[in-house]
């Protein structure tokens, strides 16, 4: 099946969408123009320029053209390259594995939790192990929230928790077996040499070890999280930039009730 689009760009040419091939575009459909940034470990000079754009091109970048150098530290150069890209992606075999849930705003996860449940959700979260980053939880359980998006403590029907940063796994398990907490909601920042892995391994491991993984739902966040890693770690849902309180309450809410059906 033919599933390319053609259509007249501004200047009346035919330009085609092909989503078997689909390029980056920068100035004209299909052109592949992309810029990237990066780091050297060498002092910003016109040796370092070159060697910015050599590593550009066996990127597989043409035409590389080095629109910014800047020194960030002694001996350190820092880049922004700008050129093209032949490579393409087909986004028709895509499979995205997401979070089951409807997404509802706060007045509607508080009515169905109201209906359907008849009681506060306990809802404990931290930015666990040696994670000292808060902002992300914060988003997500402070009463102000983020980005337009009020967050868990501001709900009717949630009894929110936030418990702040490098908190322990075994602190942050006693704390939800005393406030009998529905669930679980770890935030995730620092993934170098995969300490976020590890972390959230020991978690899941503890908790059935202590044979509660069962009693609470357990969720999990942060810029490099995805719900496809989250289930593979053995938590029940993961969430990712661009995510937002609205969409982790529906899907405890939703949870709950489907688990209870
Ligand atoms: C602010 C910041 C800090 C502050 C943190 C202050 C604080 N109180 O949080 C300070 C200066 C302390 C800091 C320290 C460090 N940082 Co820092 N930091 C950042 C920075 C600039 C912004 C992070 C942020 O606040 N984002 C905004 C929030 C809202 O976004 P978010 O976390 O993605 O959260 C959203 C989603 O992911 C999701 N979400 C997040 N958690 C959860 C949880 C659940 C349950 C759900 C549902 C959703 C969810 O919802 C949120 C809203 O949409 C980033 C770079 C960047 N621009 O992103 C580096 C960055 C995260 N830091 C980094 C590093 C390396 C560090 C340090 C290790 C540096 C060092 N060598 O000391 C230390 C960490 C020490 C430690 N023990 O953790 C790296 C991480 C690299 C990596 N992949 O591991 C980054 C990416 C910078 C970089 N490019 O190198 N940092």
């Amino acid at each position: 099946m033919d599933t390319s689009l053609s259509f007249k760009d501004k200047d009346g040419n035919i330009v085609t969408f092909d989503p078997e091939r689909v390029r980056p575009y920068g100035d004209t459909m299909n052109d592949g123009k992309v810029q990237l940034s990066f780091t050297l470990p060498i002092k910003a000079d016109e040796t370092a320029k070159e060697a910015a754009k050599l590593y550009a091109m066996k990127m597989g970048i043409d035409e590389p053209s080095v629109v910014y150098m800047g020194e960030m530290s002694v001996g350190f150069s820092f880049f922004v390259v700008f050129g093209s890209c032949s490579h393409s992606v087909d986004i028709t075999n895509i499979k995205v594995t997401k979070v089951e849930s409807t997404t509802m705003s706060m007045e509607e996860t508080d009515k169905f939790i109201k209906e359907n449940i008849g009681r506060q959700l306990v809802i404990i979260g931290a930015s666990t192990g040696t994670d000292a980053h808060t902002v992300g939880i914060d988003a997500i359980m402070n009463m102000k929230g983020y980005a337009g998006h009020f967050g868990l403590e501001r709900y009717e029907m949630i009894d929110a928790y936030n418990l702040g940063s490098q908190v322990t796994n075994e602190e942050f398990i006693k704390k939800a077996v005393e406030l009998n907490a529905d669930a679980l909601l770890v935030s995730q920042t620092v993934t170098q040499k995969n300490v976020h892995i590890q972390n959230m391994t020991n978690l899941i491991e503890l908790l059935e070890a202590e044979g509660l993984r069962d009693r609470f739902i357990v969720c999990c966040g942060g810029p490099r999280i995805s719900h496809e890693l989250a289930k593979e770690l053995g938590y029940d849902a993961g969430f990712g930039t661009g995510s937002y309180a609205d969409d982790v309450a529906s899907y405890i809410a939703e949870e709950i009730v489907r688990r209870n059906r």
